[in-house]
């Protein structure tokens, strides 16, 4: 199975919006398999669809200690979110070496279909909460640095296009 090149902030391809599977058939089957290696050699808890150009709202997770409990959510919605606010210090693979401080819900549940595709529900709290609501902003075009100041994220788009540009003049 191959791994997927993962989109580095800011590409503009990070910020289309994603349309819903139409059909959980084989096409979508693999296109899961090859984001979860994805996910696990990156050594990411989270992977949508959006950050490996696929424009289809398909989610992968695993964020348990063991890194064997694959979580896969396509068609994802919330259909229940939790007052109580949380602040996680989050990364992302799209945006290489970078981490601050967001505020989410601290419990939402889910309703998605599986790569069977069969509706469940989840609530999730912890970092599964937080990492489903990060994940389900890649599908609609949403990185985590639109939640920082823009002075923050300019220095951070200035710092990947310099790392980008240097990566390049070594290759
Ligand atoms: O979307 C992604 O690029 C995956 C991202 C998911 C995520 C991590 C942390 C908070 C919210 C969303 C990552 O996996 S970043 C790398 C990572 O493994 C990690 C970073 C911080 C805390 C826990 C894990
Ligand atoms: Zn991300």
């Amino acid at each position: 199975m191959p791994q997927l090149t993962i989109l580095h902030y800011p590409d503009p391809r990070l910020h289309r919006v994603a349309a819903p599977v139409a059909a959980v058939d084989e096409r979508i089957r693999r296109l899961v398999a090859d984001m979860l290696e994805t996910m696990y050699a990156a050594e990411g808890v989270g992977l949508a669809a959006t950050q490996v150009d696929v424009h289809e709202r398909v989610i992968v997770m695993d964020t348990s200690e063991s890194r064997d409990r694959p979580l896969v959510l396509i068609n994802p919605e919330i259909v229940r979110r939790g007052e109580e606010l949380v602040v996680t210090e989050e990364g992302c693979l799209s945006v290489p070496a970078i981490y601050d401080k967001v505020t989410r819900h601290a419990q939402v549940t889910v309703r998605a279909l599986n790569r069977d595709g069969d509706t469940f529900e989840m609530d999730a709290e912890g970092l599964t909460a937080v990492c489903v609501q990060h994940e389900m902003d890649h599908l609609v075009g949403k990185v985590f640095v639109e939640y920082l100041s823009a002075l923050k994220r300019d220095r951070i788009r200035t710092r990947l296009l310099k790392r980008a540009r240097e990566a390049q003049k070594a290759a």
